[in-house]
């Protein structure tokens, strides 16, 4: 697929993701939904990804939705275009590489929820964070009123919904919506810091850990502890374990497997 509306470049085992259309804040179209949903699909078998970053050329990360589209859409185009949404961030969200948002700027309602679907968010100083959906009659449609409260707990999540507040990024770090706030021009630096971290590790290891993690938040702990012990399995029966504990007795650095 050839992508019209994102930038993709891969550094060192870093896949960036850009979003392009400085014009409407980075907004979500269809068209960039489904470019966003292939590239991700792609980052997810590519082997010379590790880990990926997505972030927005100009002022903003992503400003939510394409409010000019959605306005012509019938009740039941909304509907599709909420699935292929909720598609799209259940790729980010379990692909088996991590995904690191670098947010530059406006992280609004579609936005905001893609930011969410991501395993870490990085955010300038300079970022804005919020779900304006109510505003505009609608309500946040690609897992917002889920992963939200996950994310913050639920009086917070409502105040942010059923307000349309907006908040900036040091309120976002202390509510938990991000991990991390730098001056702009660190961001990709600590991103890119953040990544190559990740990226030394056993492939394996992190693609294991993740989706136990993610899994493990679904179901109660009983499950969960089996989750981790199946996955716990397939890490340890892989050659990077081999190779990270043999690494380590002969005092070297690993040499893992670049899948
Ligand atoms: N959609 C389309 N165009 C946008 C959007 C957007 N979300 N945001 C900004 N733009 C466009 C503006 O229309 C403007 O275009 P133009 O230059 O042609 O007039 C350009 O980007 C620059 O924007 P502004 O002039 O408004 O810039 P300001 O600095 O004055 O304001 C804001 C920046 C505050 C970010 C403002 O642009 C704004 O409020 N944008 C809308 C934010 C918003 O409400 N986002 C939530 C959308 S709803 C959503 O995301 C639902 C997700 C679930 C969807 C479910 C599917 C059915």
């Amino acid at each position: 697929m050839e992508y019209k509306h994102i930038i993709f470049e891969v550094s060192e085992g870093v896949g960036i993701v850009t979003m392009n259309r400085p014009e409407a804040l980075n907004a979500l179209n269809l068209e960039v939904v489904a470019e966003l949903d292939d590239l991700f699909s792609r980052i997810d078998s590519d082997p010379e990804v590790k880990v990926a970053v997505i972030t927005g050329a100009g002022r903003s990360f992503i400003a939510g939705a394409d409010i000019e589209e959605m306005g012509r859409l019938t009740g039941d185009e909304g509907r599709e275009m909420v699935l292929k949404g909720h598609h799209l961030m259940s790729t980010i969200e379990n692909n088996r590489k991590p995904v690191i948002a670098a947010i530059n700027g406006y992280s609004l309602g579609g936005g905001n929820e893609l930011a969410m679907s991501c395993d870490f968010r990085i955010a300038s100083e300079k970022a804005k964070f919020g779900q304006p959906e109510v505003g505009l009659g609608i309500i946040p449609g690609y897992g917002g009123t889920q992963r939200l409260p996950r994310l913050v707990g639920k009086g917070m999540a409502k105040k942010l919904i059923l307000c349309a507040e907006t908040i900036d990024a040091q309120e976002a770090l202390r509510i938990g919506l991000v991990d991390k706030v730098v001056a702009p021009e660190e961001l990709m630096d600590t991103v890119m810091g953040l990544a190559r971290k990740i990226c030394a590790m056993a492939p394996i290891a992190i693609d294991v850990a993740k989706s136990a993690i993610n899994s493990g938040l679904q179901c109660d702990l009983k499950t969960g502890l089996r989750i981790e012990t199946e996955s716990f399995y397939r890490a340890f029966a892989s050659e990077d374990r081999v190779e990270g504990m043999h690494a380590f007795v002969e005092k070297r650095p690993a040499k893992f497997r670049n899948k």
